[in-house]
């Protein structure tokens, strides 16, 4: 007896490590859209949260790489017309569609793909009741925490958007990588983000990738004095042009897993593009980048929430739109007696 109650002791303490670590997952703490709620799917289809992880956790194993691809798709497709997956639509007879945008060139292609097969799976299994919208949702919500990243809770019952984003509101809406700080504070601002949004925001690039171009105004024809020259000339060897075609990984440090050295990174000045490593310069975030880099927990806590407001921008809820039987092709679209509905004129007027 006297032996058993310290093994008793010890296998309380291992449960509750258990359950604390297993409870380190976020619940929402951004205010939450009229329509959406976590549970929306508790008893159309329970499983659809499983399923999703369970076939980005098999794609993840061969390519780790897809899961940025997928953060960034959400993020595309938020910030243009709202999270209504109109970044998923092929331009087809209507005109070019956001896909079709400068900053939509560089999407993985894969991700399409993923997105519509998670669809498949899920309708396979709970009929079509799922909108592309909260795939595309909680794809990037579980690439963040397949990355090492926080697990977090997301608002669903996002509905898919009937109108294609434009090419002008993809530009206007996605700010190119060679912006300061004072602009992305000021884009960012009227969608109501704070600058604490924006720098943990920006953090979605401890993973993935970037092409050349991207950062080469930073080195040609004159090397931007902000960046560290060990840096820049390993830059400079990977994109020998301003026009070469090669790519590189966002995070020097760690590029495959979600945690706060992006911030470490910009501390010493590695930062790849002038929207991130301003934000160390401007006295506005650089202390807020500070604070990241020495704490990751912080980091967590603050992109979660910056996440849940994000996916929450201009969602369509209750009867508004649909959701579609396929994530690239409106239903409309997928019916022989509807061909030439589609006008680009209506397109334009899309709420930015
Ligand atoms: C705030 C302004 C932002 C700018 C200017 C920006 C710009 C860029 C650029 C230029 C690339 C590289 C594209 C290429 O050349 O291949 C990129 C990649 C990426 N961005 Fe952003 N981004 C921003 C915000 C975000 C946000 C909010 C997220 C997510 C939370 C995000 C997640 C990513 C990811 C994960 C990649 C890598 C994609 C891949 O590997 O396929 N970005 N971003
Ligand atoms: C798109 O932007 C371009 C350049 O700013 C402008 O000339 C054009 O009229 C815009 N098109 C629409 C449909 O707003
Ligand atoms: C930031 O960029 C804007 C637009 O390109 C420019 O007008 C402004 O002067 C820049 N601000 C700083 C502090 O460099
Ligand atoms: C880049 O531009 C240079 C000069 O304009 C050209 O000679 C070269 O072929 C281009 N390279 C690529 C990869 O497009
Ligand atoms: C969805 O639509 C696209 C574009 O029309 C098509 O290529 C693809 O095969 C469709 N997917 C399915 C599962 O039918
Ligand atoms: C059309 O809708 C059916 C389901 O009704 C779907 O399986 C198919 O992928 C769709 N095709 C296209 C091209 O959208
Ligand atoms: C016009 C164009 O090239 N659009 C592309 C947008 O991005 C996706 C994914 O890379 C491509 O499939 C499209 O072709």
């Amino acid at each position: 007896m006297k032996f058993l109650a310290p093994c008793l002791v010890a296998l309380f303490l291992t449960i509750s490590f258990i359950s604390v670590s297993s409870s380190s997952s976020y619940g929402i703490s951004a205010p939450i859209t009229e329509g959406l709620s976590a549970s929306f799917y508790h008893s159309s289809c329970p499983k659809v949260t499983t399923i999703i992880r369970h076939h980005l956790k098999k794609i993840f194993e061969d390519d780790i790489g897809q899961a940025a691809g997928l953060l960034r798709l959400h993020f595309h497709d938020c910030f243009v017309q709202g999270c209504d997956a109109s970044v998923l639509l092929d331009g087809s007879h209507s005109g070019p569609s956001e896909k079709d945008a400068p900053p939509n060139l560089s999407l993985r292609a894969e991700a399409f793909k993923i997105i519509d097969s998670l669809r498949e799976h899920v309708h396979k299994e709970c009929g079509r009741v799922v909108s592309c919208a909260d795939i595309v949702a909680l794809a990037a919500r579980d690439s963040v925490f397949l990355s090492g990243g926080p697990d977090y809770e997301i608002p669903l019952g996002r509905k898919d958007g009937l109108n294609f984003a434009t090419r002008n509101a993809t530009l206007a809406n996605l700010p190119p990588p060679t912006s300061n700080a004072s602009a992305l504070l000021t884009s960012l601002a009227t969608k109501n983000f704070d600058a604490t949004d924006v720098v943990a925001l920006s953090g979605g690039h401890t993973i993935g990738i970037s092409h050349c171009t991207s950062f080469t105004p930073r080195l040609y024809p004159t090397q931007d004095p902000t960046m560290e020259e060990t840096f820049a000339n390993d830059l400079k060897q990977t994109c020998p042009e301003s026009n070469s075609t090669s790519t590189t990984v966002l995070d020097i440090r760690t590029p495959n897993l979600f945690d706060n050295k992006y911030y470490v990174n910009l501390v010493n000045r590695q930062g790849l593009f002038t929207s991130d490593q301003d934000l160390y310069t401007d006295s506005r975030t650089s202390d807020i980048v500070t604070s990241f880099a020495s704490d990751e927990k912080l980091f967590f806590e603050k992109f979660v929430l910056a996440m849940q407001k994000m996916g929450q921008l201009s969602v369509l809820t209750g009867g508004q739109g649909e959701i579609r039987a396929n994530c690239s092709v409106r239903n409309s679209d997928n019916k022989s007696y509807v061909s030439s509905v589609v006008e680009d004129d209506d397109e334009s007027k899309a709420e930015l």
